[in-house]
């Protein structure tokens, strides 16, 4: 059975919670207390993070690439595209996405920056930027590939949860990422993998 350590309010880690379960497989979710790690979390991962997921000997970290697992090994419903060239695009949204918007995110989490207000008010433009940039495209798209729910789905919903949390309110103009943003939090698996902590960010 497949066990993922997962930070109860780490975003990154409610990614692979959310992929987890859409495929309604058999898993194990054990909350890792990031004030106070475990040992073994340095051991699994050399950078210390979470989420990590543990399949037998096999040891993954990074969410992305621990989601790319579970879709190959359940394919069903499948989250990456099936043809190659869909698939290959996908992939690269995924690696701008982490370059251009998670890497801001991951300042607004980090608690030594929490002091830094400069940094964290620009983390929170930047995202806001960011997200105001992809509103055109959910005008005419559901979901980021098109009628599709996929990988692209699941790696922004838990940051478009965290907006007020985060303190960032995003322009007039991105109502339609709102409006995408309720489609993905109505999903059964969407609201199951969400934690009690996760559960009272959002009004
Ligand atoms: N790029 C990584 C980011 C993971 C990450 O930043 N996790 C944070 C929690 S949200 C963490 O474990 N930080 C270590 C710590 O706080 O000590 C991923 O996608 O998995």
């Amino acid at each position: 059975m497949m066990v993922l350590y997962s930070g109860t309010t780490c975003p990154f880690s409610q990614r692979c919670r959310f992929v987890l379960y859409e495929k309604g497989m058999d898993f194990e979710v054990r909350d890792i207390d990031l004030f106070n790690k475990p040992e073994d979390i340095s051991v699994m991962n050399p950078y210390g993070r979470v989420p990590i997921l543990v399949e037998r000997d096999l040891i993954l970290y990074e969410s992305n690439i621990i989601n790319e697992y579970i879709d190959e090994r359940f394919p069903h419903p499948q989250l990456m595209p099936a043809d190659p060239v869909m698939r290959a695009r996908t992939r690269l949204f995924l690696h701008n996405f982490e370059k251009e918007l998670f890497v801001h995110v991951g300042v607004l989490e980090d608690r030594s920056a929490r002091s830094d207000e400069k940094k964290l008010e620009n983390a929170r433009r930047m995202i806001r930027d960011r997200l105001s940039q992809l509103a055109p495209l959910l005008i005419k798209n559901r979901y980021m590939l098109g009628e599709e729910f996929s990988m692209l789905d699941v790696t922004m919903a838990p940051l478009l949860w965290r907006l007020d949390h985060y303190g960032i309110e995003l322009p007039k103009n991105a109502a339609p990422i709102q409006k995408y943003a309720e489609r993905i939090f109505s999903r059964p698996a969407y609201i199951e993998a969400l934690t009690p902590s996760e559960k009272v960010m959002r009004r």
